[in-house]
């Protein structure tokens, strides 16, 4: 049967993180605010996303399926029959055209998705057991931010490792790094690790990705502050804000902002403040860095991760990284 097929892991986080009211107490109480990206990741937040990657404006979804579409095959072929462990897979969309690749090789295989939203793992997990013959389930909910290694909880000899959607994007450059040497940390010599990010490109083609003519992207982003209403009592007037897009050259990265149009003060309950705004004051609540081939195999090799493989989309857009101790 389906049930025999999966496996639901959880991780206890209250140990390991802080909570969405400490990370809110923390960030809006700081000189500038800033509120970690991972929390526009709720119900809502997670469809809204799935409709940004939709638009015509936000080409980096469309542009790594290119890759899986184009090149599944050889992908597959580079990690074998090794289970397939992916950080952040959401819908699993994307990620459909590798499986369906392992699903062609008409053997038994794994696949372990890793994902903050329980729902959207669930939902996901049933979607795949109904739609492959051969796929075995582990699904594991966690934020796995910081500490790629909670999928040590998973029961794995080998495994492929992998990172897509640019998703790495949204760390710190300091925290890929970390991210990077944690995750080596864990592969075994066989081990393998997919990396799909980003490329540099022009701002002037950049930034309508991140603010989109349907006002997509502005919803995504407000809804942090609703999620706050929602779930910590926060008395925000959303439409109060606005959304903010822009691109930090020093940086190299696309950084979205909430911005308050007038002075104000907004009670949220269950952290016991008040937040205090200035007019034109700004929550900083998303990076999305943008890389180069060459920061990508730097990345790697501060890891002591070799970059052995890389794939492109017709346009050069995106880049798939394929990594080995
Ligand atoms: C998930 N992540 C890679 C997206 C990005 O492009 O940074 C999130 C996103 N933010 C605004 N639009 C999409």
């Amino acid at each position: 049967t389906t049930n025999e097929r999966l496996r639901f892991y959880t991780i206890d986080e209250g140990v390991h993180q802080p909570t969405f009211a400490q990370d809110v107490a923390t960030g809006l109480t700081s000189k500038p605010k800033w509120l970690s990206p991972k929390y526009f990741y709720d119900e809502r937040g997670s469809q809204l996303y799935e409709q940004i990657c939709n638009l015509p404006e936000y080409y980096p979804y469309r542009s790594e399926r290119d890759i899986f579409v184009a090149y599944a095959a050889e992908i597959h072929a580079e990690i074998g029959s090794l289970p397939l462990v992916e950080f952040g897979s959401g819908n699993a969309a994307k990620t459909r055209y590798l499986l369906a690749a392992y699903e062609r090789a008409e053997r038994p295989f794994t696949y372990c998705p890793v994902d903050i939203s329980p729902t959207m793992l669930r939902e996901t997990a049933d979607q795949l057991l109904g739609a492959y013959r051969h796929i075995d389930i582990h699904a594991l909910h966690a934020d796995f931010t910081g500490r790629p290694d909670v999928v040590q909880t998973l029961p794995l000899e080998k495994k492929a490792l992998a990172f897509f959607g640019s998703s790495l994007g949204n760390f710190t450059r300091e925290e890929s790094r970390e991210f990077l040497q944690r995750t080596a940390a864990i592969m075994g010599p066989e081990d393998v690790f997919l990396l799909g990010i980003d490329l540099q490109k022009s701002p002037e083609f950049l930034v309508p990705a991140y603010d989109d003519a349907q006002g997509v992207t502005a919803a995504f982003n407000v809804n942090i502050l609703h999620r706050i209403n929602r779930e910590l009592g926060g008395q925000f007037d959303v439409r109060t804000f606005d959304h903010i897009a822009l691109y930090n050259k020093e940086e190299g990265r696309i950084e979205m902002h909430l911005r308050s149009r007038s002075a104000q003060r907004v009670p949220i309950l269950s952290i016991e403040q008040v937040v205090s705004f200035a007019a034109g004051e700004t929550i900083h609540t998303e990076n999305s860095y943008k890389y180069t081939v060459d920061d990508v195999r730097e990345l790697g090799h501060h890891a002591k991760l070799m970059l052995h493989r890389t794939w492109f989309d017709s346009k050069h857009y995106f880049l798939l990284a394929l990594f080995r101790p």
